[in-house]
């Protein structure tokens, strides 16, 4: 069966023709130039002539009258033909809206751009995609304009694929950095919408200011908990802080839900720089989430702009995320890795208020920290300062918000160009013993030597003189050696390599890559496989994951021991992945990463790829994986997992063993002081 491949663009200048035509200090920020200035970066990276033009259309009223009333479809309608006046009069029934003249024709295209997408993803005309519309959607409601929107574009689009295609599962992402309170109020007692918000909150002191968008907002009725709001109490939250919501709350659950599609309430006032959101997420935290997305839904992503008011922030972050979804390396995340101690209070908070309803959650202490003293809460700060190094809110004292503003333009212009790195031309290498099979592979490349026979055995003596006697010995460096020089010389961006003897082969390659001039190396080995290495300074992180307990524990930092033994038949060690391993490997940030599937794995194939998968995001998506089984289902499952031509199907869900569990739980415990992004719990701040 032929994979869907592409990513759709959907964008019509007409959506830049309707504005603010008089003085409103509260919605002045929502201007066409958002939208202009997003298209425009987009054809300066190249990315447009990439993706596939998908036209726009009108939404229909049938389509509009899946979310809202006919009462309010008319009243929408009517101000087509309003004078400023009529229009101003209009506008003060709602909060925080304006209409124009042609707000109703815009509204109706931003609801047929997002259906475009929708039909082009499902019907497998593209993969994924995103639409860029105004006037935005989110915040309203059936009988009511409200934040700016008039629509609830993404909530009709939602209806529709339930009703068009009969979708059982849909997620809707809203990172928008506003609760889209409409779409909550729209699905909060459906069980087939799981709606996933964060949002500025600051205890119920910003707007919209609701009760219902605190963590304890879990749905209703039959919909409980298929409604997740993680509120942020303080502003200046920024990537490690998204991060680790994203791994400890949405994924877990995400992962369990099993969605058949996700669209994302596309919002980049979440971003640095923006008036509103008053955060500090950079450009590429928005690859990251997206990337995180593209594992689930069979990577049926589709993107829909809501806010973002600060126009470089805006334009950089739709850049990042449709580059992502073009299946482009990541780039690095930059800043220390270390969620602030409010950030982990709401995980925690909605952590437990979700236990009731989620396996991944069962294990959950049930402690919502409402509770807690001020006293606690004081000395949990002092310790936060000492600890962590966090982005507070820039308080401008003395400068202005346009001051500010240009900080922000000036910074970004420098930002981007530390981050963005040439993309390899050819995304994977392999080099695989029986050359038979290599038609089997997802990838074109077979990698053959550049290095001479000569140098090659001049090399590997130096490391050990008695292999190089050893024909197969040096056939299987002779192939981890080919792919990493690849790599290492950005040739192509990942690899895989059969060795036979994976243990010398790593080792021989973890050489190669600080001769090179790398500073840490992540190192995780599935499997039993005794590697000599020193692991004092902190060059390598080794990752052992096993069945068998390590007898002798290490005292080094850098060897953590995972025993794990996948029960049959069940998969669950996304657990694992996104509560412990992920979290780890983004506190370590590593160059390059190596994944060395010995003898006696403990993981299957599902697993192995899930892991290859989710680990993309670090290193620039640098990654070598040595295989020593000659086994070609799980080297074909991996190749595709690093070409990313298909997103593996991880089966139907089944929870972790209670003692998987625990075992990831003491880790966490053990380990949360020196990896912070394992943090979602306080308990040990106070
Ligand atoms: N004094 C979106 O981002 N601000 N809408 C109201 C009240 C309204 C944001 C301030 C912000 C609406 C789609
Ligand atoms: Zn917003």
């Amino acid at each position: 069966f032929a994979m869907a491949s592409g990513t759709a663009l959907i964008y019509d200048d007409e959506m830049t023709s309707c504005k603010l035509l008089w003085d409103d200090p509260e919605c002045d920020i929502e201007v066409p130039e958002r939208l202009l200035s997003s298209y425009e970066q987009l054809k300066h990276y190249h990315l447009v002539e990439r993706c596939i033009h998908v036209p726009v259309r009108e939404g229909t009223e049938e389509e509009i009258m899946l979310v809202h009333s006919s009462e309010y479809l008319e009243v929408v309608k009517s101000t087509q033909t309003m004078n400023e006046e009529e229009l101003r009069r209009v506008s003060e029934n709602y909060d925080a809206v304006y209409f124009h003249p042609n707000t109703y024709r815009c509204a109706k295209l931003a609801v047929g751009a997002t259906l475009q997408l929708v039909d082009s993803v499902i019907s497998g005309k593209v993969h994924n995609g995103m639409a860029l519309v105004r006037p935005p959607g989110h915040h309203s409601q059936r009988n009511a304009a409200n934040g700016f929107c008039v629509f609830n574009n993404v909530a009709i689009a939602a209806q529709y694929a339930k009703r068009r295609y009969g979708l059982q599962r849909i997620l809707i992402v809203d990172w928008d950095v506003h609760h889209g309170q409409g779409i909550q109020y729209v699905f909060e007692e459906d069980p087939s919408v799981l709606y996933y918000s964060w949002h500025r909150y600051e205890h119920q002191q910003f707007w919209p200011l609701l009760r219902e968008s605190d963590y304890d907002a879990v749905g209703q009725g039959k919909g409980k908990g298929f409604n997740l709001n993680v509120p942020w109490n303080k502003v200046g939250m920024g990537n490690s802080d998204y991060l680790a919501a994203f791994f400890h709350v949405l994924l877990p659950v995400a992962f369990e839900f099993v969605p058949e599609l996700i669209l994302v309430s596309s919002g980049y006032d979440s971003g640095i720089g923006d008036p509103e959101g008053q955060m500090n997420a950079t450009p590429e935290c928005f690859a990251h989430l997206t990337h995180f997305l593209m594992q689930l839904a069979n990577g049926r992503v589709c993107a829909v702009l809501e806010g973002g008011y600060h126009l470089k922030s805006l334009s950089e972050s739709v850049c990042m995320t449709v580059k992502t979804l073009l299946r482009d390396p990541l780039p690095q995340i930059s800043g220390e890795m270390a969620p602030c101690l409010s950030a982990v209070e709401s995980i925690q908070n909605v952590r437990a208020a979700h236990k009731p309803y989620w396996k991944c959650l069962m294990y959950e202490e049930a402690t919502p920290l409402h509770n807690l003293s001020t006293k606690s809460q004081q000395m949990m700060e002092a310790e936060l300062i000492q600890t962590s190094t966090h982005p507070t809110a820039k308080q401008a004292v003395g400068t202005t918000n346009s001051d500010e503003a240009i900080k922000t333009d000036r910074f970004l212009e420098s930002h981007m160009k530390k981050i963005l790195f040439p993309v390899p031309p050819v995304k994977t290498a392999a080099a695989i013993v029986s050359k038979a099979d290599a038609h089997l592979l997802p990838i074109s490349v077979q990698v053959e030597m550049e290095m001479n026979a000569q140098e090659l055995k001049t090399l590997v003596s130096a490391f050990d003189a008695e292999l190089v006697k050893e024909e197969k010995a040096l056939l299987s460096l002779q192939n981890v050696l080919a792919v990493l020089d690849k790599i290492l010389k950005k040739k192509v961006c990942n690899g895989i390599a059969e060795s036979s003897v994976a243990s010398v082969s790593t080792t021989f390659a973890l050489k190669h890559c600080f001769d090179f001039g790398l500073q840490r190396v992540l190192c995780i080995v599935v499997g039993d496989m005794d590697l000599e290495l020193d692991l004092d300074d902190g060059k390598i992180l080794l990752m052992n994951i096993c069945q068998k307990q390590q007898t002798e524990k290490t005292n080094s930092k850098y060897h953590i021991s995972l025993n794990w033994k996948e029960d049959a038949g069940r998969n669950n060690f996304f657990c694992a992945v996104l509560g412990f391993i992920l979290p780890v490997a983004y506190s370590y940030q590593p160059d390059l990463m190596i994944i060395v599937i010995g003898p006696n794995r403990s993981l299957g194939v599902n697993a192995i790829s899930l892991l290859t998968c989710l680990l993309q995001g670090l290193a620039e998506s640098r990654i070598l994986v040595v295989i020593q089984d000659t086994e070609i289902k799980l080297v074909q499952s991996v190749a595709k997992a690093l070409s990313g031509v298909s997103t593996p199907d991880f089966g139907a869900y089944a929870p972790a063993s209670q003692e998987n569990v625990f075992e990831i739980k003491q880790l966490k415990d053990q380990l949360q002081q020196e990896w912070k992004m394992l943090r979602c719990s306080v308990k040990d701040w106070i």
